[in-house]
């Protein structure tokens, strides 16, 4: 098939799980077309299957804001038809679902069908999407999706919610590529950052309100009183200053280190010990999966999708959102007993086996079946 893929390049978790999907769409044979505004940052291969289109919003002295769904809706019409895609694949509601319905209209008026498929991330919804200066155009537009997929049954539920949607919503839970987050620790690094065998804590996020990543200091703060550890913070984002300061106020900033954005998380996760998501929300919470991909279990709040991927007392524990006393001393007893943790580490892998690339990318191909013929 001729797929064309439509995402925000970043980070985020949309991004990321767009992108894995690509690369493993071309893998197997299919064309794939990723559309958006820069290079993805986990699109870090050559496959002879993979193409890239830039956005290009041209700015103008009247614009204040340069007018990309404009500009991506144009490009989606170019890709479709120079290229003769079969389906459009579009990763964050806002604003890729209405700039394809656009696109859509656009080659239908041409004679041809191009059908869309809106997969839902979470803050599309929960977030932004809700927000009444979006709404009416993200209901209408995940109406007009040819199928909706939601990334956990929680959010297909907060969709149903707060949406008058009138399709049906099918789950399609995100996925990771196990094999490549199974990974020896590579001692150097270890011995870098734990040089006397401390037990290492990681948090990976967008730095934002939702990530609570003051909770994720406080717990380790929790954590240090008891034993010797650190803390690796990965990503970045506005509440990073916040962080530091609690960090020196709570005199333990000697022990956390700050490592900006990484393409590699496999080797941070491979010298982890456990993995720290105190969320106010999170659809799904790929970066936990990622996490027990790499055997590291989770302490994590239990809002949202989190509770379908993180199993209480088998992967890591859960608690309430907020509930700082808790979630470090579920981290305390597990960092303290050394077959308990291995016991987590097994199970947490396990887990993460289910979600297997392998296994999930099979049902975006059959669902796309549903929409083109196979070739
Ligand atoms: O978490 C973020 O702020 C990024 C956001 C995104 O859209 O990139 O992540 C959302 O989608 C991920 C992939 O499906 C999920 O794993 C995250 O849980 C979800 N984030 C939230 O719901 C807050």
């Amino acid at each position: 098939m001729r797929i064309g893929i439509v995402c925000y390049p970043t980070f985020g978790g949309s991004g990321v799980l767009a992108t894995e999907l690509g690369k493993a769409l071309a893998d197997k044979g299919h064309s794939v077309h990723f559309i958006t505004y820069q290079q993805p940052v986990r699109l870090n291969i050559f496959s002879a299957n993979i193409y890239y289109h830039e956005v290009r919003v041209r700015t103008y002295p009247l614009f204040d804001y340069p007018p990309y769904e404009v500009a991506l809706a144009s490009t989606m019409v170019d890709v479709i038809r120079n290229h003769d895609l079969d389906l459009l694949h579009v990763h964050y509601a806002i604003p890729h679902a209405s700039a394809a319905y656009m696109a859509k209209q656009i080659v239908k008026q041409q004679g041809r069908t191009i059908p869309v498929i809106t997969t839902l991330h979470g803050t599309d919804i929960t977030l932004v999407g809700k927000d009444k200066t979006y709404e009416p155009v993200v209901t209408f537009s995940i109406n007009e999706s040819d199928a909706i997929t939601a990334v956990s049954n929680n959010l297909r539920e907060e969709t149903f919610h707060s949406f008058p949607i009138t399709k049906e919503i099918e789950v399609i839970y995100n996925f990771v590529d196990v094999a490549r987050f199974n990974k020896k620790p590579i001692d150097a690094f270890r011995k870098v950052i734990a040089p006397n065998d401390e037990k290492i804590l990681v948090h990976a996020s967008n730095f934002r309100k939702v990530k609570r990543v003051t909770d994720v200091i406080r717990i380790f703060a929790e954590v240090r009183k008891h034993q010797a550890a650190k803390l690796l913070m990965v990503g970045d984002g506005p509440d990073r200053p916040i962080a530091e300061e609690l960090g020196r106020d709570l005199g333990v900033d000697a022990d956390i280190r700050y490592l900006g954005k990484q393409e590699q998380m496999e080797e941070i996760l491979a010298i982890s010990d456990l993995f720290i998501l105190p969320s106010d929300y999170e659809s799904f919470g790929l970066a936990a999966l990622e996490a027990m991909a790499a055997k590291v279990p989770v302490i994590s709040s239990n809002a949202g999708g989190l509770p379908e991927i993180n199993l209480q007392g088998e992967t890591g524990f859960l608690a309430p959102v907020g509930d700082i006393a808790q979630m470090s001393a579920d981290a305390i007893t597990l960092l303290a007993d050394d077959a308990k943790l291995q016991q987590f580490k097994d199970q947490a892998y396990a887990q993460a086996c289910r979600y297997d690339i392998q296994n999930i990318v099979p049902i975006y191909e059959q669902l796309y079946s549903r929409f083109c013929r196979m070739e």
